[in-house]
């Protein structure tokens, strides 16, 4: 096995040379560090004169955009292959394709999608492809029933749920999601004009309730083999296309906590808009927003009810029970969604649709937008039926501009 140490961009290219497809002795390669995200270092590396590239992704041994404090293990690489190969198994029109893995640097080699758009980065414009949600609606029914007991024999559920234990990245997840959020904790980024109403939530005994149990389910629910982290910068979109990676915190877990990942961070896009697009055209986004929050929901029940039909479980094919279990999942996605709200608000990690409004007094109004929203949602999720009742709610909390 190689041994570990933290790639420059001269190691990316020697590795891309050495394991790259195509890329021989010959080829003259260069690399720039490219990763906007939280955790890794990524490389981009161009062999120009063929028109060929791959993404070097190094684990570090500790988090990023926290720095050395924040020690992190560096399993988090192997696990992030083993999700995209299985993920890749089951959906691989949408999962970006693994080339390569080095266990001892803690490397993958994968397809470069940099002529794709993040899916954040699309919906921040108004450029979003019209199909997006309904694949990645389509994406998640086949990733999480393949890796749930409707699919997998008990035994065999059991050894997944072994290797894909991932410790310490699932309890990064629980303590920023479930734990800082609701207290006076130092990692907590709150705008001053937004502490008040952080201080209310931390007072708010029925809402930490809720949280609590949120926080119970991710503990103990082992329901599917999720993505852990599926929010719309884990998403290269096209016109034509959908590409899900990042998946380093897939875990066994709740069904609802990626559904509703993917459902808050579409709802956060819909709370900055009034900063991002004012007037008539963000309205609109707004609209497409939480008629694609319906569109995600209503993909990923119909196609996981279409493959539960093939259960082979006895009492799992019981007739009713996956309309019972996918009512149960709809819930949990939404208050997974007002957690994933308010921690992208007030936590630790949080994101452009916000704050990337450069005008204060309207960036505090979104951001006031989506503390509200999550909490609404956190509260509400047993009362909201279906998509029409949860856009009533989005839509109510609009505003104005
Ligand atoms: C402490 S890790 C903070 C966040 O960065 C990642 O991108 C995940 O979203 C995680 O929750
Ligand atoms: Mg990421
Ligand atoms: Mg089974
Ligand atoms: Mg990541």
């Amino acid at each position: 096995m190689s041994q570990y140490h933290v790639f420059t961009p001269e190691h990316a290219i020697d590795y891309a040379r050495r394991h790259g497809p195509g890329f021989d002795t010959g080829a003259r390669l260069s690399a720039a560090e490219v990763g906007d995200g939280n955790l890794n270092q990524v490389f981009r590396v161009v062999d120009d004169a063929r028109g060929r590239s791959v993404i070097v992704k190094q684990a570090l041994p500790y988090i990023r955009c926290v720095g050395e404090s924040w020690p992190l293990t560096r399993e988090r690489a192997r696990i992030e292959a083993g999700v995209l190969r299985r993920h890749g198994e089951h959906c691989p029109e949408h999962t970006v394709a693994l080339l390569h893995q080095d266990a001892g640097l803690s490397v993958l080699m994968l397809e470069d999608l940099s002529a794709w758009r993040l899916w954040r980065q699309a919906l921040m414009a108004g450029e979003a492809p019209a199909e997006t949600a309904d694949r990645l609606g389509h994406y998640l029914a086949r990733v999480l029933y393949h890796g749930s007991d409707f699919h997998l024999a008990s035994i065999a559920k059991r050894a997944e749920m072994v290797l894909f234990s991932n410790p310490e990245l699932c309890a990064a997840t629980e303590t920023v999601f479930f734990d800082d959020p609701y207290h006076d904790h130092p990692r907590n980024q709150i705008a001053p004009a937004l502490r008040p109403l952080a201080e209310q939530l931390w007072r708010d005994g029925p809402l930490k309730r809720r949280v609590a149990a949120l926080k119970h389910r991710f503990l103990c629910d082992a329901q599917a083999l999720l993505h852990g982290d599926l929010h719309t910068g884990s998403v290269f979109v096209t016109e034509g296309g959908l590409k899900v990676f990042d998946a380093e915190f897939g875990c066994y877990g709740p069904m609802g906590f990626d559904l509703g990942s993917a459902i808050g961070n579409l709802l956060l896009n819909h709370c900055g808009q009034p900063g991002l697009h004012p007037g008539e055209k963000g309205r609109a986004e707004q609209r497409r927003r939480r008629e694609e929050v319906q569109t995600l929901w209503r993909r990923f029940h119909d196609d996981f009810t279409a493959l539960a039909a093939g259960c082979a479980d006895p009492a799992l094919a019981e007739p009713g029970y996956v309309a019972d279990f996918l009512a149960r999942v709809w819930r949990d996605s939404l208050g997974y969604a007002g957690t994933e709200l308010i921690r992208r608000t007030i936590g630790i990690a949080q994101v452009a649709d916000l704050n990337g409004i450069e005008e204060e007094e309207t960036r505090l109004a979104c951001q006031r937008t989506a503390l509200t929203l999550g909490r609404a949602l956190i509260l509400e999720a047993d009362t909201l039926a279906g998509g029409k009742e949860l856009a009533a709610l989005v839509a109510a909390c609009r505003q104005p501009s």
